[in-house]
């Protein structure tokens, strides 16, 4: 395997933990050697239970993630958690916070830890994502929890990997609220209401209900809306239950196939737009594609005239 020491996805796959940090960082920046690394896996992709837990800023996200790696430990399954932060170009300090408050797991072999603050070289953070993800699955972790802040579009495409999204939310949710609707409607598979130990929850437990009946349903999937307190692991076990529900219902409704297909889809033709660009370079010459950014730049041309003169150009019709 060029650019990636032999041994690693072999030492990865008996669990040492460096070679999987190290295996990651190779597939993360797209390193020599990422290709072959992600090709050598893909047999062994797709096994494992990928749950997204997404929700604004400081709603609980790591809290219920660390429990939630706690309850899959407990019935036995190996967890990985993957901590992205689409905001953060380098590693701030909550995904340090999340780093302390889960020491405890990080002693556990069962359980592998990796917070990506930053979008690599490889393309798109959801793209990186997915293909960590993918390592993480076919190094026989059983369920992937993917943590992201927020309820933007660039994280919206990140739990896009997820068999089953966790939005998060807390009690009186004030200016979030409109995001959080959209996101609703939008990706989310299961509402968690955490913080439920806080006043307000049953009003927003009602409005979260209310905003659920408005706009048409993606799907037959009705989400249920759960009560936790994660600081003392209440309704951690329902929550546990609402994706078990919900990743059965996905499997035999046809809804996983279809996200895995989108999913499939989307890095297929990210491929594809990198190599037809390579090539169309190639076929016309570095000079022309220089001269037509140039005359861009210069205000001469706008872009989408650039690029409509150089394909014609360079098909030569
Ligand atoms: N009262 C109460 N506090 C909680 C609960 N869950 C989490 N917290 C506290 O809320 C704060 C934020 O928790 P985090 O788990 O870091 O939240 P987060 O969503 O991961 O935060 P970011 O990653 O920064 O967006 C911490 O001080 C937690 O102890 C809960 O159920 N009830
Ligand atoms: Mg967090």
């Amino acid at each position: 395997m060029t650019g990636v020491a032999p041994d690693l996805l072999e030492r990865a796959r008996a669990g040492d933990k460096r070679a999987t940090a190290r295996l990651l960082s190779v597939v993360e920046n797209d390193e020599p050697g990422a290709a072959e690394v992600l090709r050598s896996v893909y047999p062994q992709t797709g096994r494992a239970r990928i749950v997204g837990v997404t929700g604004p800023p400081g709603g609980g996200k790591s809290t219920l993630v660390d429990r939630l790696a706690g309850a899959y430990r407990e019935r036995g399954e190996r967890v990985a958690v993957v901590a992205v932060d689409p905001s953060s170009p380098f590693s701030g300090g909550a995904l340090l916070g999340d780093r302390i408050r889960m020491r405890e797991r990080f002693l556990d072999e069962g359980v592998f830890i990796r917070s990506m603050a930053s979008r690599g070289h490889g393309g798109g953070l959801a793209r990186t994502t997915a293909r960590v993800v993918n390592v993480l699955d076919a190094l026989g972790y059983g369920v992937v929890l993917v943590e992201t802040i927020g309820v933007g579009q660039e994280e919206v495409d990140v739990v896009r990997v997820a068999d089953t999204v966790c939005l998060v939310t807390v009690p009186g949710l004030g200016d979030d609220i409109q995001a959080i609707k959209a996101g609703i409607l939008e990706i989310a598979d299961v509402l968690v209401l955490n913080k439920a130990d806080r006043p307000g929850a049953d009003e927003t437990a009602r409005d979260l209900a209310g905003t659920l009946t408005l706009g048409k349903p993606r799907t037959a999937w009705k989400p249920p809306i759960v009560r936790t307190v994660a600081t003392a692991g209440e309704g951690v076990a329902e929550l546990v239950e609402a994706i078990a529900r919900h990743f059965a219902w996905a499997a035999q409704s046809g809804e996983r196939d279809r996200r895995r297909r989108a999913a499939a889809r989307g890095e297929v033709e990210e491929l594809l737009r990198d190599a037809l660009v390579r090539r169309l370079r190639a076929l016309l010459g570095e000079e022309r594609v220089d001269a037509a950014v140039a005359r861009v730049a210069g205000r001469e041309i706008d872009p989408y005239a650039a690029v409509e003169e150089l394909v014609r150009g360079g098909t030569g019709e």
